[in-house]
């Protein structure tokens, strides 16, 4: 066996179906579905699934104890090593299950927060990882019995360590601070280079959407450039950007960012704000969305939601229906905000283009004008900042057929022939 191999734990997944109005706060047949991915991502193996049918969530136990008795003897049978539970465990809850169940407990939270830990890679990334998870387990310290610190490894322990975590809270509140200020710093650097790029007039559209929806995939595509992309929840988790050059010139930095997903609670969102920052500050957004799931409208919902919770729902935005492959709706016509596209085998990048060329700011005009050869240095200006389609030396100057922003169109509004098409 490798060194580093961790066995594959045993886990049980479990909720409560409350038959909520707002199905997407709920445990649902497809919130477990995703339950059992997240699992899976994190590297564990589901033996077995409850949900009990109750209207209110216990405050003690989440579960009704009837309930909870039943699955204790499923961890016995089944030999799990695991609970994992479908919505944010209290401190007292945690603790009284743990005590109950005699394994491992977690919760939905905790491990999106491991897949985080397991994913981030740049120092950012890290930092909002550990500061989320530290902020968790704060109140939960004592949550974390003797299950927690024995197994010390697997699903849940990842990122900071445990026997730091439990040997002095004062020390976590002083990590907390010292995160906390970090953070804002690489904010600040952050924000530095957002300005940078917003005086050299650089267009940014960022790739949204809930996870898995293909947002690197397309990023590829759309680049070439290799993102990581998987067949996993939170395959991104730090922002990766690359330029791109439209038609007409324009370039477009294109902003990949982590996936969302339902039941996220809002203090994660909270520690991804600076991540999601280059959503809020795009110029336009591509909201990529999962054409072939059985869950497309709910998952449209959910990142609408987050949209609007983080303040980026009123720019322009394309909805990129993707994986159309699949269901065959890439013979769609779309229209001005929606393309219907395979991100993997790269159908109607074309159009995709074309909408974002429509929705980002700066969009050029074609025009053919005549530059005398006295305003020599307005020609090298256009051939730098705009795009030069064809140059014909004539007697009266350059017969140029050119793209044009608004503010060249002015300037060269003397020389202008006419506009084209
Ligand atoms: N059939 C098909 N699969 C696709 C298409 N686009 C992406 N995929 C697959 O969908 C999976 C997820 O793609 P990613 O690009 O990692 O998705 P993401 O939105 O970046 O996911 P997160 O980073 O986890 O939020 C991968 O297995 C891709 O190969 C497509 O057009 N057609
Ligand atoms: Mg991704």
């Amino acid at each position: 066996m490798e060194k580093n191999e961790e066995k594959q734990e045993k886990v049980i997944i479990a909720g409560v179906h409350r038959g909520l109005k707002d199905h997407l706060s709920d445990t649902t047949e497809q919130s477990m579905a995703e339950l059992y991915e997240l699992v899976k991502t994190a590297g564990g193996a589901v033996v077995g699934e409850m949900v009990q049918n109750k209207p209110d969530i216990e405050s003690a136990t989440y579960m009704g104890e009837g309930k909870l008795e039943e699955l204790k003897t499923a961890v016995e049978t089944l030999d799990a090593d695991a609970v994992v539970f479908d919505d944010e465990l209290s401190p007292v809850q945690m603790r009284n299950i743990t005590d109950l169940l005699g394994v491992k407990v977690l919760d939905r939270s905790m491990l999106i927060l491991d897949i985080f830990a397991m994913r981030a890679l740049s120092r950012e990334g890290k930092l909002q990882v550990e500061l989320a998870q530290l902020k968790y387990r704060l109140p939960r310290l004592r949550g974390f019995g003797a299950e927690m610190s024995r197994t010390g490894a697997g699903i849940g322990t990842r990122g900071p360590g445990e026997t730091r975590l439990e040997s002095d809270r004062r020390h976590i509140r002083r990590r907390i601070g010292a995160l906390e200020e970090e953070i804002a710093e690489v904010s600040k650097h952050r924000e530095l280079i957002r300005e940078r790029r917003k005086k050299d007039g650089v267009i940014t559209a960022a790739l949204v959407g809930y996870t898995n929806a293909g947002k690197s995939t397309l990023l590829n595509t759309l680049t070439d450039a290799q993102v990581f992309a998987e067949d996993k929840l939170f395959a991104t988790l730090d922002p990766t950007s690359r330029a791109i050059v439209l038609d007409d010139n324009r370039q477009i930095l294109l902003v990949d960012t982590v996936g969302f997903i339902r039941k996220l609670p809002h203090h994660l969102i909270e520690a991804f704000k600076s991540t999601l920052e280059e959503a809020v500050v795009a110029d336009v957004l591509l909201h990529v969305i999962d054409a072939s799931s059985e869950d497309t409208d709910d998952q449209i919902a959910v990142a609408e939601q987050v949209l609007s919770d983080i303040g980026a729902s009123n720019k322009p935005i394309i909805e990129v229906f993707n994986k159309c492959d699949k269901t065959g709706e890439e013979s769609l016509k779309g229209g001005k905000n929606r393309v219907y596209i395979s991100a993997k085998y790269k159908k109607n990048i074309d159009k995709l283009l074309s909408a974002i060329a429509d929705a980002a700011p700066g969009r050029k005009i074609k025009v053919k004008a005549l530059i005398p050869y006295s305003a020599g240095a307005l020609m090298s200006e256009l051939h730098e900042t705009q795009k030069v389609i064809s140059e014909e030396y004539s007697e009266n100057g350059t017969e140029a057929e050119l793209m044009v922003d608004a503010k060249m169109y002015d300037k060269i509004k003397e020389y202008i022939i006419h506009n084209v098409g």
